[in-house]
């Protein structure tokens, strides 16, 4: 065993990595894989052998099923099929997952698939979850616990969707024996893009360093980026903001950039949006 294997067992501090579904997927086919951008990502989390809860989006498995069925709304009984369709929309993001999940077992790189419909349930508006313990027995083990945006069930009798961030925030509000050290969002931009103020209203600008005041008053350039079933970017910044309130630095980072996940997990500097807490 090497040094840094030691360091890994020994850790309890943790990151939390989310790949978005439209970089792993091709949000406007349905059901369609991004194979080298996925196998790029998973080699750099092997190589950066840090301790992290993985987490993944949608993407083209989650969303256009979910909008099809009108999952995230709730029970509609005039929507047909749309139990069924709520379990294929489940099911859909279980195969996409189990992709995920062999990739890592290729490489012998131990992984759990953990469902958020089976962890979390809803009561109204709130979430909640008694399984946190699961995971993090799952990272003592040295396991990569793998959680992805699903279906959840509300007690009402009704249902919705759990995003990928919303799993974050629920994560950075129930983990106890791990100290989360930041959240990275990997997406297929290099972070969040403003207007820049400065020359003329047509330019624009990645922000690089942003402090969470910061978020309030965002002059966001229009990136003219799809708008997902969970809120596309300004959804994003809603997750971040409520992050942020646990006074965890976020990271968004540019999956497509070369070694660029294998970077931020080893908390090197490259070209992104850093949310620096006040
Ligand atoms: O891509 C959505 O998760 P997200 C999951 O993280 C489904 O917003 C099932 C649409």
């Amino acid at each position: 065993m090497d040094e840094c294997e030691i360091d890994l067992k020994s850790s309890n501090k943790i990151i939390l990595l989310k790949l978005g579904g439209s970089l792993l997927t091709d949000k406007n086919k349905p059901s369609s894989i991004r194979e080298d951008v996925i196998r790029s990502a998973i080699q750099q989390i092997i190589d950066a052998n840090k301790k992290i809860i993985l987490i993944h989006g949608g993407g083209s498995f989650g969303h256009p099923l979910a909008k099809k069925y009108r999952i995230s709304t709730g029970i509609d009984p005039t929507i047909p099929n749309q139990i069924l369709g709520l379990t294929e929309t489940h099911q859909s993001m279980n195969k996409f997952n189990s992709y995920l999940i062999n990739l890592f077992l290729e490489k012998k790189y131990p992984t759990l698939s953990i469902q958020a419909s089976s962890i979390f349930i809803k009561d109204s508006l709130n979430i909640s979850t008694q399984s946190i313990d699961v995971i993090e027995t799952a990272l003592d083990l040295n396991i990569l616990p793998i959680l992805y945006g699903d279906i959840i069930l509300d007690r009402q009798g009704s249902f919705s969707i759990i995003s990928g961030d919303q799993i974050i925030f629920k994560l950075c509000e129930n983990l106890k024996k791990y100290e989360i050290l930041k959240v990275i969002f990997v997406m297929e931009t290099d972070g969040i893009f403003i207007r820049d103020e400065e020359s003329n209203q047509k330019s624009i600008k990645l922000a690089s360093k942003l402090y969470l005041d910061d978020l309030e008053s965002l002059n966001l350039a229009d990136l003219g980026q799809k708008i997902d079933v969970t809120g596309g970017i300004e959804g994003k910044i809603k997750s971040i903001k409520e992050i942020c309130k646990f006074n965890i630095p976020v990271q968004l980072i540019n999956g497509l950039k070369e070694g660029f996940i294998y970077k931020s997990l080893k908390n090197e500097s490259i070209n992104c949006t850093n949310i620096i807490i006040n």
